[in-house]
């Protein structure tokens, strides 16, 4: 054909190339370097999944929307990319929506995109195939909700919604995209041309100079420092900056569950092992990315040694109205952590003091104390498997695979996870979060699998378990390198309990005995073990590392170990009221 430049004709100008909602929806994600969409297919987004897949996106399709949701969620807190959620209308949205609202709580980067019918309808009421008014219902949920209603807009919806999720403090967006948009059609050219790559997405917040000061000053003057590391610093990645911090200050630190294995849980200046006394005695405390909320007492009372003398607090945050939610701040670091952290280090040189032998070596002596009581426990073998005892063989099994994920739900189980089972490197803990939630535990393995391609460990109470346990199913379907460790006690908590009322029906604690959790992942044609002996465990554990295939070891525990809702029994009202 010649090459020779000629008029457009009116008939050419009819078939010049036109590109869809559907397709700029794809492009527009690509173009933001997103890889990789969790999901349920169904009216209005079947094509958009199927069309995603052509065009190279991997899409990792469940069996209930809220793990895809969850698997977002996490996908974005170890990548620092919004994590997508994709769902249909109504429903779908509904059980995306708690995944969405976790996420926000957390401080984790996602986007649910859901279909939505048709809006001329939908605010007449006039009773449309699941009908809602979606946006309105996540506006109080997320960080921002954004809605599409022409095809050259969804370049600028899509953006929005990715700078919403990244910047400043991370958290959830919702991106409502009505079945009508994807249907549009536009000139090709006008299209791509409407796309936004999204320039520096979470830009660096520089802390003031002064802040800066009146932190160092504070930190300087401390004859009982302590750092305190949470979530926000994992998910920051400055984790030498953080290490360089801890060891040029020689400031003991204690991590919160998600931020272990910042510094390996081993290192000489983790205070772990000595929590309530360095919680207690601390006179300066140096939050990096962690909230002084009920996870940490509201950083007041017994817990921090209340009527003990002053306790100040220095608190590095990206989130400018995060400092004074509980109580005084006297040293707020606004900033992001790379920035604050980098700040400080430059004045921390060879001439800085480190914290008075008396605070460390104190520190030292009870930690030397509790995690010999500690070894102690864990070399019992008791004739049922307990947690403890179970535990001691996950414990071995992650020191020596530490660059596995590991994920982490239950009560007994998540607390006992978490204290026993030793962190070495950074973001290789997943769990329950701020609000302790129950059903993260398949989304989060899932994510871990695909995003890192590294070896997950779920280690699940059994209640837990049933939260996600279809889920196996995906595990196996996408053929991921997930090891689940049920820890099968009979029961929520525990399974002892008895009717009250003294009928037919079992305790609304306790589940079915005895079950087989392992015949679940049997059945979609993963490996199921059951085992009763931490020797058991420990062979299963080893097998399932090695061959990466879709395992399920279900762990007979003890039914009567453990207590009501672990270490937060006080939360129950009716165990206050029994005080
Ligand atoms: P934890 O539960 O581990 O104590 P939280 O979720 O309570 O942690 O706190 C995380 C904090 O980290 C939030 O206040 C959030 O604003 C902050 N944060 C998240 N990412 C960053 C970042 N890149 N820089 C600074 N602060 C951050
Ligand atoms: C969404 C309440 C907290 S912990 C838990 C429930 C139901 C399960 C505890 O039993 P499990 O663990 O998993 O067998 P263990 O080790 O003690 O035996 N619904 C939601 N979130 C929460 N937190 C609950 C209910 C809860």
């Amino acid at each position: 054909m010649s090459a020779v430049l000629s008029p457009v004709s009116a008939s050419e100008q009819e078939t010049a190339p036109t590109i869809d909602g559907f397709q700029l929806v794809i492009e527009a994600l690509k173009l933001n370097g997103i890889d990789t969409v969790f999901g349920l297919p169904g009216i209005p987004i079947t094509d958009l999944t199927r069309k995603m897949q052509a065009e190279g996106l991997r899409v990792i399709s469940f069996r209930h929307e809220q793990h895809a949701g969850n698997a977002a969620a996490a996908a974005g807190f170890l990548t620092q990319k919004p994590g997508i959620c994709l769902t249909v209308s109504a429903p779908g949205f509904l059980n995306g929506l708690t995944a969405l609202a976790n996420a926000t709580t957390n401080c984790f980067p996602m986007i649910l995109i859901s279909g939505s019918s048709e809006r001329e309808i939908v605010d007449l009421q006039q009773g449309d195939y699941e009908e809602m008014d979606q946006l309105a219902i996540a506006k109080p949920l997320c960080k921002a909700a954004y809605r599409v209603l022409h095809a050259e807009d969804i370049g600028v919806g899509v953006a929005r919604a990715i700078r919403s999720a990244l910047s400043g403090r991370p958290g959830g967006v919702y991106l409502d995209l009505p079945a009508k948009l994807f249907a549009q059609s536009m000139d090709a050219v006008k299209g791509r041309a409407s796309l936004i790559k999204v320039v520096d997405p979470a830009p660096r917040q520089i802390p003031a100079p002064d802040a800066v000061k009146r932190a160092l000053d504070l930190l300087r003057g401390a004859k009982r420092p302590l750092i305190l590391l949470g979530k926000g610093a994992a998910y920051a990645q400055c984790d030498a900056e953080i290490r360089a911090l801890v060891e040029k200050t020689g400031i003991p630190y204690l991590p919160m569950s998600m931020a272990k294995g910042l510094l390996p849980d081993t290192h000489a200046l983790s205070a772990s092992a000595a929590r309530s006394y360095v919680l207690e005695q601390a006179d300066v405390v140096m939050l990096v990315g962690a909230r002084l909320n009920w996870l940490l007492s509201h950083g007041k009372g017994k817990t921090w040694g209340a009527g003990q003398g002053p306790k100040q607090f220095i608190q590095i945050d990206i989130s400018p109205i995060e400092a004074d939610s509980n109580v005084a701040i006297a040293a707020p670091l606004v900033g992001d952590i790379g920035s604050c952290v980098s700040a400080l280090l430059g004045f921390i040189g060879p001439s800085w003091s480190k914290p008075p032998a008396e605070w460390t070596g104190a520190i030292a002596e009870r930690k030397d104390k509790n995690l010999s009581k500690m070894a102690e426990t864990l070399a019992k073998n008791p004739p049922t498997m307990n947690f403890h005892s179970a535990l001691a063989v996950v414990r071995n099994t992650v020191k020596a695979n530490p660059e596995a994920i590991v994920v982490n739900e239950g009560a007994n189980t998540l607390d006992f996870t978490r204290s026993i089972v030793d962190m070495y490197e950074p973001r290789k803990r997943l769990d329950v979060g701020t609000w302790g939630i129950m059903g993260i535990g398949m989304g989060f393995a899932v994510a871990a699998a695909v995003v890192t391609g590294k070896r997950v460990i779920a280690i699940e109470g059994d209640s837990a378990f049933g939260f996600s346990g279809m889920e196996v199913e995906t595990i196996c379907r996408y053929d991921l390198p997930v090891c689940v460790v049920v820890f099968n006690n009979n029961g929520v908590y525990k399974g002892t309990d008895v009717n009250l009322g003294g009928g037919k029906d079992v305790a609304p604690t306790v589940f079915v005995k005895n079950a087989r959790y392992d015949m679940m992942m049997m059945a979609f044609g993963g490996v199921g073990v059951h085992a009763t002996t931490p020797a058991e465990l420990d062979k299963a554990l080893k097998e399932a590392i090695a061959s990466g295939k879709p395992t399920l070891i279900n762990a007979v525990i003890d039914e009567t170990a453990g207590t009501e809702s672990g270490r937060i029994t006080s939360l129950n009202p009716t165990a206050a009221k029994k005080k």
